[in-house]
């Protein structure tokens, strides 16, 4: 179990508090940020507190970053949420904090941060921030509650991925009883531009399916220029090729131009193969079952298709 008094004694001492998130914040990132920025906000207006970083996340409505600097990060304690490794933090000068707390679910890879809150096995920082606000007992507005709720939503892709467990699903019901609208948020969070769905039309009819059920396809550079997404945002839609029976392992890659050349970036997914441990061999990392690495060569994209085939045969 997770130390929350611990986290509550870092809160309680602290006078300014600075919030980092991953680089590419998705929706968990932001939903735990915004979410315990509301909350803090609600419960101790005398604490400055600072929601950092960039909002790349195309998914869901947020409130704007807020400004800082060296010198607020030097006397404030930072909270770093839902980053696996410090590296990936967005702002690397967070390690200049008075203190580094850090909240997570991603498995304990590398060690970082004063204070550790690390819960493997919560599908989503948001479900372990939910139950640390439920610990402290405090005021949760339904503001706060609907950002958490985000995180939670999707993080689980809707309560169906293998994380969800009967935890996540306690703190989502304690999160509604806040209030919260839950179909305009599934609205927000899920329904489609006209352009995304002429997207998912793209990508569906670009998958190569091999027999052993592997199902792949690489998105060109020219064709996400024409459709007006990046590479991540692209690759965000790989769930539109995850609900077929006959696939077990399934991966996007998407072109990029660096100076070098041509190299790809690839989200991974299965429903039972350990698609991180492949992913970790290219220096890339995730989940046992959502994955993602970055930057393969072209020879390296051949191999970790080949080894991704292997699994998917192997099952
Ligand atoms: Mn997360």
């Amino acid at each position: 179990m997770i130390d929350f008094n611990a986290l509550n004694r870092a809160i309680e001492e602290a006078d300014s508090i600075i919030l980092f998130h991953h680089i590419n914040p998705d929706c968990d990132a932001l939903g735990s940020q915004f979410g315990l920025k509301s909350w803090l906000n609600e419960n101790y207006p005398d604490k400055k507190v600072y929601a950092c970083g960039t909002m790349t996340s195309s998914q869901g409505e947020w409130p704007a970053s807020d400004a800082y600097d060296e010198e607020i990060i030097a006397r404030s304690t930072a909270i770093v949420l839902d980053t696996a490794t410090a590296v990936r933090t967005d702002d690397q000068r967070f390690m200049q904090a008075q203190k580094v707390v850090r909240v997570d679910h991603h498995p304990i890879s590398e060690p970082y941060g004063d204070v550790v809150l690390v819960d493997p096995k919560a599908a989503a920082t948001c479900e372990i921030l939910s139950a640390y606000f439920r610990f402290a007992g405090k005021n949760v507005s339904v503001r706060t509650a609907e950002f958490l709720y985000k995180g939670l939503l999707t993080d689980t892709l809707r309560f169906s991925t293998t994380n969800t467990t009967s935890e996540t699903l306690k703190e989502a019901a304690w999160l509604a009883e806040k209030g919260i609208d839950i179909p305009s948020l599934n609205r927000e969070l899920f329904d489609l531009s006209m352009n995304e769905f002429r997207l998912t039309s793209l990508i569906r009819s670009k998958v190569s399916i091999e027999a052993c059920g592997f199902a792949w396809l690489i998105m060109s550079e020219h064709e996400q220029q024409e459709y007006g997404v990046s590479g991540s945002e692209a690759r965000g839609h790989i769930d539109e090729i995850g609900h077929v029976k006959d696939f077990k392992v399934w991966a996007m890659f998407t072109e990029r131009y660096i100076d070098e050349g041509t190299v790809y970036d690839g989200s991974l997914r299965s429903k039972k193969a350990a698609v991180n441990s492949i992913a970790s061999l290219y220096g890339g990392g995730g989940h046992k079952n959502a994955a993602g690495v970055k930057g393969l060569t072209h020879s390296q994209l051949q191999e970790i298709l080949a080894l991704l085939k292997k699994a998917a045969e192997e099952e």
